[in-house]
């Protein structure tokens, strides 16, 4: 299938700056490398409203939430357009507060079928208002598309606004949830606070780490996650470039965590879902130039993760 991209540059979810800049950094990275990817494959830019971030946020417990509700609308509706026109939807985003919308975005675009999450990432990304320690919204994708508040788990007494924003984000196409969690599976998160440990303990839910990976083989852990996701119609694929060791690629990054995956264990792990023929849609998200002490190491290895895994793309879906 033809791809398109879809280019969300918001970093209002993100605890440090930069992250908007990160797509830009990722075509200096194409044209650096002599690449024709921008060319053939057109880009959408979508608005985002970075330019709210010189106000002061009123929500401590989800900041920004009221500007993260419509760019979770502007990027809900895009991937569904994308989708129904027949289209691929690659998501090159700043912060991964957007994957949420992605997963809603191909939600309202196959409401009948049941849709599968390979989440690979250093961080759980499963917090809510009601438990997140930071507030930053980037924390919290996975649980507004689960629609699991984590009440059993709540340090925060959220106000009134921060709750309907919270709901906005949860009901976003007026389907909630958009999938459950036994559909869902991680790789690489070493880095989790005790909110997330608990829901992933709850509904058991898998996490490959990279030591298991190493130790059990790519292969062998990959087939398992795919035997997992076998029930599900359509499966949704995000790579937080986090899920990287910081050490070996770079800290470019807003959050860089160590001893993570290389740049062909996660090139390797996603194409062999892209290869099961049942991805809907992809995202890449979180590379932050600023952070770089690399100079654009993180751009450049992001863009080649996803120069190999775009004819995956055409050419099994
Ligand atoms: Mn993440």
């Amino acid at each position: 299938m033809a791809i398109k991209i879809l280019n969300m540059n918001s970093e209002l979810g993100a605890g440090t700056r930069g992250a908007s800049l990160g797509t830009a950094a990722v075509k200096i990275a194409s044209l650096n490398k002599r690449s024709d990817y921008f060319k053939k494959h057109p880009m959408k830019v979508l608005p985002d409203l970075n330019d709210e971030l010189v106000n002061d946020t009123n929500t401590p417990y989800a900041k920004n939430i009221e500007h993260i509700a419509k760019i979770y609308e502007t990027t809900a509706d895009a991937v569904k357009e994308t989708i129904d026109g027949g289209q691929f939807p690659v998501v090159l985003s700043g912060d991964h507060s957007t994957a949420g919308a992605s997963i809603a975005g191909l939600k309202m675009a196959h409401p009948d079928k049941r849709v599968g999450v390979v989440w690979v990432d250093a961080h759980g990304d499963l917090h809510s208002p009601y438990s997140s320690p930071s507030g930053n919204v980037h924390g919290m994708p996975l649980a507004t598309a689960l629609g699991h508040d984590n009440e059993e788990r709540k340090i925060n007494d959220i106000d009134e606004e921060t709750k309907k924003y919270w709901e906005q984000l949860k009901n976003v196409g007026g389907i909630c949830p958009k999938f459950n969690p036994e559909d869902l599976v991680f790789f690489g998160v070493r880095d989790t606070e005790e909110p997330e440990d608990f829901i992933m303990k709850k509904h058991n839910i898998p996490n490959y780490r990279v030591e298991e990976v190493r130790y059990r083989g790519l292969d062998a852990c990959v087939d398992e996650a795919i035997e997992k996701l076998s029930d599900c119609d359509i499966i949704y694929v995000t790579f937080d470039v986090d899920s990287m060791d910081c050490d070996l690629i770079s800290k470019g990054t807003g959050t860089p965590v160590s001893k993570g995956f290389d740049d062909k264990e996660v090139t390797h792990i996603m194409k062999k879902f892209i290869e099961t023929g049942k991805v809907g849609c992809f995202e890449m998200v979180e590379v932050n130039p600023t952070l770089d002490e690399k100079q654009n190491k993180m751009a450049e290895t992001a863009f080649d993760v996803l120069e190999e895994l775009t004819p995956a793309i055409e050419n099994n879906i």
